[in-house]
């Protein structure tokens, strides 16, 4: 007999702009995943909130990501597209898994580290919080694997620790996660700052390329890319860091090795190196781009997705929640009728 597929959940802030290292390091993976896994892909838009959002702009974004994740191939028949606000299990799951975590815990998170220097006017309970509530949103879905770039690996921890927690005091709630990283492109570097990822919030435009820059944009982009000194281009992420990531970057594009494009293109200088990078990232990012606007204009599709997403969604979390809150010992509401 073959078992049930796995599940699998995934999302991304609906925060900025969607950018190539979020297409490289989750996207472009859910895509190839979604034919062998059951999966729920989110847009991640309560986390969102952990950072100040201008409202009309934020409502705007979550719909122009939702398009993005369908015109970069993401099936909304075959997997589950939804926002987490829609689901409100997402926020029960996570009051009771914050009754579990130690602020010890929270306090070494990098990611906390880091956004509250970057937002050290603005440093909220949630953003502190941030990690409990990604753990719900894995757990709600009995995910075996979470797909995501190496920045997550540490969250993705922290979730399969408060599970086993949880389920050491109270029987098996939850499944336990694996963090699904990929071998190559799990972290495409800054372009204005290569030591550094390429960030979808960072302020400078010129370090990402965002999934929606025109070919101009995104050639000038490149072209102004930070290299290294030396003229060859060979991979060598400690000595050559720019040229390591633009090397990556070409490589995933067009499916060759490292070895045989530090072949081709070691000696002519940096110049056609980098434009041969931006060729190979707008022919990938154009036929995305077409779809993409497409599917934009037509508002009824979109909201019907999230119906239907909000819907589906719900029937699974809402599972969860129940047999957590009922393993508790909250007062089944069920029990009241
Ligand atoms: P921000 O840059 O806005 O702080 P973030 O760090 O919260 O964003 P997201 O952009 O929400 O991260 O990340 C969504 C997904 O894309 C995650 O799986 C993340 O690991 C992946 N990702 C983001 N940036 C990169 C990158 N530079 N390289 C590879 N994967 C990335
Ligand atoms: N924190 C993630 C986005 C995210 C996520 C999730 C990823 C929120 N909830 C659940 C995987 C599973 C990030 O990429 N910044």
């Amino acid at each position: 007999m073959t078992s049930p597929p796995k599940n699998i959940l995934s999302g991304i802030q609906t925060s900025g702009h969607l950018i190539l290292g979020n297409y490289i390091g989750a996207l472009s993976h859910w895509v190839r995943m979604q034919d062998e896994y059951n999966c729920y892909f989110m847009l991640a838009d309560l986390h969102t909130l952990t950072v100040t959002q201008d409202p009309k702009a934020l409502r705007e974004r979550c719909y122009d990501f939702l398009a993005l994740y369908v015109a970069c191939g993401i099936d909304p028949e075959k997997n589950v597209l939804f926002a987490q606000s829609h689901v409100p299990a997402h926020t029960q799951l996570a009051w009771a898994l914050c009754c579990f975590t130690q602020l010890g815990e929270l306090n070494r998170m990098t990611q906390f580290k880091d956004k509250s220097q970057r937002h050290a006017a603005n440093i909220n309970a949630g953003l502190f919080n941030y990690p409990v509530l990604m753990a719900a949103d894995i757990l709600l879905y009995d995910a075996h694997l979470v797909p995501v770039g190496e920045d997550q690996r540490q969250h993705l921890e922290l979730t399969r620790d408060l599970a086993t927690r949880v389920n050491h005091y109270h029987g098996d709630i939850f499944v336990i996660p694996e963090p699904y990283i990929p071998p190559s492109g799990a972290r495409i570097m800054s372009l204005q700052e290569p030591t550094k990822k390429m960030s979808k919030s960072d302020a400078n435009e010129q370090s990402y390329i965002a999934l929606l820059d025109t070919s101009d944009v995104i050639l000038k982009k490149f072209k102004r890319a930070v290299t290294d000194s030396g003229s060859e281009v060979y991979y060598d992420a400690v000595e050559k860091p720019g040229i390591s990531n633009l090397l990556t970057l070409l490589s995933i594009m067009t499916n060759s090795s490292i070895s045989a494009l530090e072949e081709e293109y070691r000696t002519g200088g940096y110049g056609r190196f980098k434009t041969a990078v931006g060729e190979a990232v707008i022919e990938h990012l154009v036929p995305i781009q077409q779809r993409y606007h497409e599917i934009r204009e037509d508002a009824g599709y979109l909201t019907r997705l999230l119906q239907q997403g909000a819907q589906k969604a719900s029937e699974q979390a809402d599972t969860v929640v129940k047999r957590m809150y009922n393993a508790l010992g909250l007062i089944p509401q069920s029990s009241l009728s």
